[in-house]
């Protein structure tokens, strides 16, 4: 059955401050960078929970809304997941990457070490959710996981960093071990492990460039 309709409220901004609002978004954005060595000091809990929020606002494949977000600030359960990690990711950068992978990733100075899943004071694991099940157990799709669940990780990254806090997308391979140290249920599959807090004091980033505007937009008037 059709939903009810209710109006769309538009923010009605005159030119003038959508111009500002465009600016504002993007010299924040833009101050974005990932890091990979974490303070210990906790995050206010509402701060993630506010972000989880942001991200849950995302549009999804008939509004499924196919993600959970595990946050896991358990010291013992940090430690199990970075060892879990660690043995994937060794394995990842002595053998299973290409030569060409492993150069691409040389100015990043990245190993198989992954401190900071257990320095960040708090961890988001993001699962995609491949299907529900109704009432009676029988399974329910959900659909374009990837798309929606992309969505929602990029308005969480940027609502963690509108907050004032930093993150880092880490994406070891393969990462079944996270569905099963979080016991999560059978529909629920790792999507990205997110470690989230305050930079380490002196941290440094990579002097890298995003792509001029000319390189990513190709014009059709
Ligand atoms: N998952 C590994 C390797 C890695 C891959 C890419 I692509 C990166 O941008 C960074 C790292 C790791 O986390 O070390």
């Amino acid at each position: 059955m059709k939903s009810a309709m209710i109006p769309y409220v538009s923010r009605e901004l005159d030119e003038e401050e959508m111009l500002f609002a465009s600016q504002q978004l993007y010299d924040l954005l833009k101050t974005r960078r990932s890091v990979r060595e974490f303070s210990d000091r906790p995050v206010p809990k509402k701060l993630i929970e506010n972000a989880i929020l942001s991200a849950g606002t995302a549009p999804s494949g008939a509004n499924k809304q196919p993600w959970t977000y595990c946050v896991v600030t358990n010291q013992a359960l940090k430690r199990k997941i970075r060892e879990a990690a660690e043995k994937e990711e060794f394995a990842n950068y002595n053998g299973r990457m290409s030569d060409q992978w492993l150069k691409s990733l040389e100015v990043f100075g990245t190993d198989h070490i992954k401190e900071f899943i257990e320095e960040a004071p708090s961890i988001v694991i993001v699962f995609r959710r491949i299907f529900e099940e109704d009432e009676f157990g029988a399974r329910l799709n959900n659909y374009y996981v990837n798309e929606s669940v992309g969505i929602s990780v990029g308005m969480f990254l940027a609502a963690i960093h509108h907050a004032g806090l930093c993150s880092l997308t880490h994406t070891p391979s393969p990462m079944n071990f996270l569905a099963e140290i979080l016991q999560r249920p059978e529909n629920e599959r790792a999507f990205l492990l997110i470690p989230v807090g305050y930079p380490k004091e002196g941290v440094t980033v990579p002097d890298i460039e995003k792509k001029a505007l000319s390189e990513i937009m190709k014009r059709y008037d």
